[in-house]
């Protein structure tokens, strides 16, 4: 195992240790602790943050004394901790009135009572110093395609979006939103599936300059989608704002299962590019953010279990982030990465200043079509050094 420091940013929900166990079909398998019990171990783990939903912290009708004592109170535990709290997010699925969505019910109260509840959490965040505000519309969305007129759906979640984002301009906040993609759970079908969802509801934004993404691991490829593509692009856009790291075993419900849990490879593959970059292009975006996970300790585990989880994740981080070194800095990965021409994708396809009747004229150009359709790419090998890397050969 590897030992984190707070040095590695790692962060955690209070949802995810704090998670009971009870699923559609059972109870609780374990007791619920105080949020600051978790943050007291955590911080003894090496942790770097937490992360909240307002009902992790208060319950949803608590009085403002009780909202005030209990923030308080984690306040005081993060700073004895040394702990940060870098995003905070508001609860809009627990609670039955949000039972078709909050932003994009089909009832226009709830919609309004859904933005209030946004907006204080949003003044919640500020107040705690978190520099990420998630959201994950995970009730926004249906089971039934005649239920919803989806033309008006998507105007209210522009609406509210834009609502939440010009308060955090106008209150001056430090702070950003992250939109969290799933495909389904709790919803038949929830709007925003993907990473491309978002990111094209947040170019239709009058405020969409602080709107980005919090992409999960498991919701991407419940998706069937391939995780590092979908941060690759999210960086590409400037728009990897935070993420959520965990595992999922295929197409089935959402497992938030330790990181690496999963599919393996593909998370050596994520944790390179976070570590790494994209190779050979130091000057392309990078992600600094923290290191969040967001999985739950399996209901078979008591207390002990939980925070073994918690040990795993990160573990499994320094672990993966050893390899990945190991594998950028291999001659053998660095010859094979150029015989398969990985860092000639960098050299645009034209050349500075020519321009297209420029580039259609050139017909002096010699391009042998047969000997590039006989070319051997080499990717396989390259592959298979990074399985050799990961194997520990
Ligand atoms: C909920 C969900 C997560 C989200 C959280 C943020 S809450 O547990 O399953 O994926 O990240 O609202
Ligand atoms: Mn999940
Ligand atoms: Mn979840
Ligand atoms: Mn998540």
């Amino acid at each position: 195992t590897a030992t984190p420091t707070p040095a590695d940013k790692f962060s955690f929900g209070l949802w995810t240790v704090g998670w009971t166990g009870a699923d559609p079909f059972g109870a609780a398998t374990r007791a619920p602790l105080e949020p600051w019990d978790y943050v007291k171990q955590l911080g003894e783990l090496g942790v770097w943050g937490i992360t909240f939903h307002d009902n992790d912290v208060f319950q949803f009708d608590a009085d403002e004394q009780t909202k005030r004592s209990r923030v308080t109170q984690l306040k005081e535990a993060c700073d004895s901790a040394g702990i940060v709290i870098e995003m905070v997010t508001t609860n809009t699925f627990t609670h039955p009135v949000f039972k078709d969505g909050g932003l994009t019910s089909n009832d226009r109260g709830v919609r309004r009572f859904g933005l209030r509840k946004i907006l204080q959490a949003v003044d919640l965040a500020a107040e705690c110093g978190a520099s990420t505000f998630v959201m994950w519309g995970g009730r926004e969305g249906a089971e039934y395609d005649g239920s919803k007129n989806l033309h008006a759906a998507f105007d209210r979640y522009k609406e509210g979006l834009d609502t939440v984002a010009s308060y955090i301009k106008e209150r001056g906040y430090d702070l950003r939103i992250a939109l969290e993609p799933k495909p389904n759970e709790p919803r038949g079908d929830i709007l925003l599936p993907t990473v491309g969802h978002a990111l094209a509801l947040i170019a239709e934004l009058d405020n969409g300059d602080i709107v980005g993404l919090n992409p999960e691991t498991g919701h991407e490829q419940m998706a069937n989608l391939n995780y590092s593509h979908q941060l690759a692009q999210a960086l590409w856009s400037g728009k990897l704002f935070h993420l959520d790291l965990n595992g999922q075993r295929g197409l089935k419900y959402d497992q938030d299962l330790v990181f690496g849990h999963g599919d393996l490879l593909s998370a050596f593959f994520t944790v390179d590019l976070l570590e790494n970059g994209f190779p050979g292009q130091p000057d392309a975006p990078r992600y600094t953010g923290p290191r969040h996970f967001d999985y739950k300790p399996s209901r078979t585990e008591n207390m002990q279990g939980v925070w073994d989880s918690a040990r795993a994740c990160m573990s499994t981080y320094l672990l993966l982030a050893d390899k990945a070194r190991a594998f950028r800095a291999d001659p053998r990965v660095t010859e094979a990465m150029d015989y398969a021409g990985v860092s000639s994708l960098q050299q645009p396809t034209l050349d500075a200043g020519e321009s297209v009747s420029d580039f259609l004229a050139a017909t002096d150009e010699t391009f042998d079509v047969e000997a590039a359709a006989d070319r051997d790419y080499g990717f396989v090998r390259l592959n298979q050094l990074a399985v050799e890397h990961l194997t520990g050969r």
